[in-house]
């Protein structure tokens, strides 16, 4: 991402704004030493915050509560204070400006209704200089929040826009560089299906696209994501829960300059069974930026089927803009313990898994189901000795975190599938946190 967008320099600073500690910049900055131009932020934003408090956004990448970003497009950083006053219109956003002296100036305070930014978000929506500000209010005692789009090219705050949204994301989709936004709203009531509807800038306006049915309702929707199909189109990705704690994930796209749902070709797809108790969402598993749908395949346990759960690979697969599936990579996922490995293609007919404790061993079952061929086997070792561990019995190290190690060994018929030390590292990967439910 080339967001143009940081924290005022300091992630202390940050964290102090963040935690609503009634610091100042003066403190911060002194010792060993404060620069002049931000002794004059703070005596602006000083002056500016009488009666305010700091208002952090509740989510997204940026969570300051004092933020910078060039809003109207002359190449410097302007400073934006989130704060929350006591009046009717009581979240605030004071805009400073720096002038060429270094003097820095309140240049705008937009104020409105609301009981929390939520988020907060800089991207080129109207093809202009300067990034636009999205802001998403929690309104209160509503499902709904709102969201609003200023322009600063004009040199003053102008609002593009103002609607209702329960989720929203911001993606260029129309392939123009230009950023449109995705507001995912509830339907008629809180049961209806959400609906998803787009805005783009015009010629002087946004414009909204026709409103497009979800599978579910708005307060079922759990990750709103962009990528692309597999034919290259940007598309978002809307992964709701079902009522049988699956995910069902719609995908919305512009085809012929009309939002429109991809229709998958296999609609049994659409659903993913939860995985150990995780929901599992599509994502750009292989880093080729087309995004991969999960479903689940069944394999055969080593245990009597009555004796266990049943056990799971994940084949991902990527659709076009004509539901057209295309299977991408396989793998087992261990979300309890954090990790997944890359599974190939032709093993998954015959892959099976069991678990002894944090060990995983991988084996192959002949073609009958009668006998097993073991591979290797993954560690996530814990204790005060894993160091030692990891590497004892003819174990090699997979990945080393701060509590964790991961390790394998292999067996001696993994040579016969070609599967050696290089090839589990090269396959073996963590779950980042935001995947975990
Ligand atoms: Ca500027
Ligand atoms: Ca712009
Ligand atoms: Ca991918």
């Amino acid at each position: 991402m080339k967001r143009k967008l940081f924290v005022l320099t300091c992630a202390v600073l940050t964290a102090l704004f963040l935690s609503g500690c009634a610091r100042t910049i003066d403190e911060l900055y002194s010792p060993p030493r404060r620069s002049e131009s931000y002794s004059r932020l703070q005596s602006a934003i000083d002056i500016a915050m009488a009666g305010l408090d700091y208002s952090a956004p509740l989510t997204g990448e940026n969570q300051q509560a004092v933020q910078m970003a060039d809003l109207d497009g002359d190449g410097v950083e302007e400073y934006l204070v989130f704060a929350k006053g006591n009046s009717d219109k009581p979240m605030q956003i004071l805009v400073f400006s720096q002038g060429e002296n270094g003097n820095v100036e309140i240049e705008e305070i937009i104020t409105s209704n609301g009981t929390a930014f939520e988020l907060v978000l800089y991207e080129d929506i109207d093809g202009k200089p300067g990034l636009e500000l999205i802001v998403g209010r929690q309104v209160s005692e509503q499902l709904m929040g709102s969201v609003c789009v200023y322009s600063f090219s004009s040199g003053r705050a102008e609002r593009l826009m103002n609607a209702g949204y329960s989720s929203l994301l911001t993606q260029d989709l129309g392939g123009s560089e230009q950023k449109e936004l995705v507001l995912v709203q509830r339907g008629d009531t809180d049961q209806s299906n959400a609906i998803a509807v787009l805005y783009r800038y015009r010629s002087k306006s946004m414009a909204r696209s026709l409103e497009v049915e979800l599978s579910r309702p708005a307060s079922s929707v759990r990750r709103v994501s962009g990528g692309k199909l597999q034919c290259g189109t940007p598309a978002v990705y809307i992964s709701s829960t079902t009522e049988d704690s699956a995910i069902r994930t719609d995908i919305l796209a512009l085809v012929d300059d009309r939002l429109v749902k991809i229709q998958a070709v296999n609609p049994t797809d659409s659903f993913v069974q939860t995985l150990s108790n995780y929901y599992v969402y599509a994502d750009d598993v292989d880093e080729d930026s087309v995004m991969e749908i999960p479903r689940l395949i069944p394999v055969k346990s080593q245990a009597a089927a009555w004796d266990v759960d049943e056990q799971y690979v994940i084949g991902w697969y990527s659709v076009d803009r004509n539901g057209i599936q295309t299977d991408k990579l396989y793998s087992f996922h261990n979300f309890s313990d954090g990790w997944y490995l890359r599974l190939e293609e032709e093993w998954i007919s015959q892959i099976t898994v069991s678990q002894v404790g944090s060990n995983y061993v991988f084996s192959l079952w002949d073609e009958h189901f009668e006998t097993m061929m073991p591979l290797f086997t993954v560690y996530a070792l814990t204790g005060s000795d894993r160091e030692n561990q990891a590497t004892q019995d003819g174990r090699f190290l997979l990945s080393a975190g701060a509590d964790v190690i991961y390790a394998a060994r292999l067996e001696e018929d993994c040579a016969k599938l070609d599967i050696d030390e290089e090839y589990l590292i090269q396959n073996f990967h963590l779950i980042h946190q935001e995947w975990k439910s």
